[in-house]
Parts: structure tokens; sequence; C-alpha cells
């Protein structure tokens, strides 16, 4: 099967496994897993920041950061498609006990002009807004990237008026390819940035939350309540480790073949997508004109041995990473030029 359904499909590399294997470990509860120790220390050189912590997931590592930098009542600022509010299952609600106020942003970036309207005081019949989250990569969007310009006057904005910014950079080591800048450049002013290496970084598990020194502590609290205090997580962290350390130089060759892809893609009459637009490892492309569903489109590549998603009745999501080379890719392109070809244009099937 060539897998291009998200890079969390990866498996973990022999070197992964072996770390993983021979790793030192205690209970991290008590802060005893030299690993994760090391892991978090690591985390938080690579982010500029005091500290890091290590989670299980991205969404627990949104969760605590949302609940760090807001009370029940609030509004949280977001883009129409940040994955907090379309895939954590209203997390901002079940845990803060707060609303999002969604951005139509275009393409997944949002500039300050279009969030300082939409900040509220509270009122006798507004809640106030509290936080703003930003998505670096924005994965529905198709992987595009803040420039950093735009994150820093978001940040300064939004601190001059006493609101918090976090950064869901589940794949923020992409941006970071994309545009040249390191991560703690890129994080510099947020006040929190979640990143996972179970992306496309490709650990088996685990993301971090960094930011201050009281921010993380308070965090350990509300990991424990969300039941993610984890034993001996040294074996996972293990792997983080090598993901952290080596994978980000990998990413190169993700970015290439998603623009080939992109490229291919753009050639398969009914199939929209801007190449030029493709800047790291996703691509969100619009099959309608091919008159096939997505989701038979997705079926119809599986029987040939490919997965990609659907996103939608007309929208289809493909994510490249190590575990699909080159060839893999020229696979896929052949396989959906094959597929999308066998309905007469015009007929829906
Ligand atoms: N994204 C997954 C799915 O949930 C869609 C994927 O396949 O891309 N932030 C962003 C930007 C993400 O893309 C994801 C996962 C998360 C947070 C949540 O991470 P996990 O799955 O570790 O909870």
């Amino acid at each position: 099967m060539i897998d291009l359904r998200s890079d969390t499909v990866t498996k973990p590399t022999p070197e992964m496994r072996r770390a993983m294997l021979e790793a030192e470990v205690g209970d991290d509860v008590y802060g005893e897993d030299p690993t994760v120790n090391l892991l978090e220390k690591r985390a938080a050189e690579i982010a500029g920041k005091p500290a890091a912590i290590f989670v299980p997931t991205g969404t627990m590592g949104n969760t605590i950061a949302v609940k760090l930098h807001t009370h029940h009542g609030e509004e949280v600022i977001c883009d129409a498609r940040a994955h907090l509010l379309e895939y954590e299952l209203s997390m901002l609600a079940w845990f803060s006990g707060c609303v999002a106020r969604p951005i139509r942003s275009g393409d997944g970036v949002m500039s300050w002009e279009q969030i300082a309207p939409e900040i509220r005081p509270l009122g006798p019949h507004r809640a106030r807004t509290s936080l703003i989250e930003i998505e670096n990569s924005n994965n529905l969007a198709g992987g595009t990237v803040y420039p950093l310009r735009t994150i820093d006057e978001i940040c300064d904005n939004a601190h001059a008026r006493g609101l918090k910014v976090h950064m869901d950079g589940a794949r923020v080591f992409n941006a970071a390819e994309a545009t040249g800048k390191p991560v703690n450049e890129i994080v510099a002013k947020v006040d929190t940035v979640m990143f996972c290496l179970s992306k496309a970084l490709g650990a088996p598990v685990g993301s971090m939350l960094a930011g201050t020194a009281e921010d993380i502590a308070q965090a350990r609290l509300y990991r424990k309540r969300l039941g993610g205090g984890m034993r001996q997580a040294g074996v996972l962290a293990a792997a983080g480790l090598i993901a952290l350390e080596q994978s980000p130089r990998h990413l190169t060759e993700d970015h290439r073949n998603a623009r080939l892809m992109a490229k291919g893609l753009a050639q398969i009459p009914g199939i929209r997508i801007d190449p030029a637009k493709v800047q790291t490892n996703i691509l969100v492309f619009d099959v309608s004109g091919t008159s096939i569903a997505a989701a038979q489109i997705s079926a119809r590549l599986k029987e040939r041995g490919v997965l990609i998603n659907a996103v939608n009745e007309r929208l289809m999501r493909v994510v490249t990473h190590y575990d699909v080379d080159r060839e893999g890719c020229e696979l896929a392109l052949a396989a959906m030029a094959e597929v999308t070809a066998a309905v007469p244009s015009g007929v829906m099937a």
C-alpha cells in the first residue's frame, strides 16, 4: 500500500526501535524518567522556551494550552479550518468552557487586520477574547505557512492588548523547512507552542508543549487530570528524541515529493490545485471537476493499492512523508489519473 492519508502513518525507523529497546526509564509521574527529562530539555532548547512537557498527543497539547491561557466563558480566535476547531471534539468547550471565534482567513494564514475586529472586551452582551490560536503549518488549508513577520505582528499586538497566543505547530518543523527559519525564531513570540513528534518527524507517539516554566508546571497538573501521566514513558521519548534530532533534515525530500505530486495532480483533467501554493508536505485539492465524489475516488484508489483520504465531497488530501518515496508518489499519481479517467466527464459516479 502507498499510504498518503497522513504523515501520522509512518513506522518507526530501525534506529528509533533500537533506542526504544535500550531506553533508560523511570517513573515519569515522579519526574524520574531520564529519557523523558532529556527529551523535554531538548524540546525546550530547540523551541527556545524555558520549559517543555511531553504529552501523548497533539490534541492533549492543544487542550492544555487553551486551558492555560483562558477562563471558562471566554473566546478563542482561530482560523475557520483550525484543527482544534474541526478535529478535536469541541475540546475548547469540553475542557476549558470556551467558544471559538473562527476567522475565514482564505489561505489559512490569519493577518492582524483580520483578527483585530474580532477581539471582544467583556461587556454586558459579550464574552472576553483571551487567546489567539495560530496553526503553522495550517493542515486543512493545505500545509500553508505563516511568514515570520505575520506571527510577530500578531503576537506584539495581542500582547499589547493582554491576549495570549498559542501556536498549534503540529508541523512547525515543516514550516521551518519551508521558510528557512529555525523553529526558535518562528515561535519566539508565541506564549506556548505545541509540536508533534508523531507527524512529519516520524515518532510512533508523542507531542511537546513548550512555554514558560510556570505554564509548563501548571501543564503537568492538567496533563495528569486528562489522564496523561505516563510512567516509564522513556521508551516513547527515546524514539521522540531521534525524531527531534534527526528527522527535520529529511523534510526537504517530503516537500519536494509534495511539489511533484501537486504538479502531477494539476495535469489530471478535473483536478484543481495550484502547485505554486504547495509550501510543505500537505496538498488539499479539488476533485469536483472529475464528476466523481471524493469518497469514491478514495475507494477506487484503495483497490489499486493507494490510500488517499477525502476531506469532504469535493476535496481530498495528500500528505507526503518518509515512508513513501518519489517512486511511490509517481505510482500514486498514475493511479489517480487512471481512477479519474474511468468515468466519462459529466457523469456523477
Ligand atoms: N492531524 C491528523 C488528523 O487529526 C487530521 C492528520 O492526519 O493530519 N494539530 C494539527 C495541525 C494536526 O494536524 C493534528 C493531527 C493535531 C493537532 C492533533 O494531533 P494528535 O493526532 O496527535 O492528537
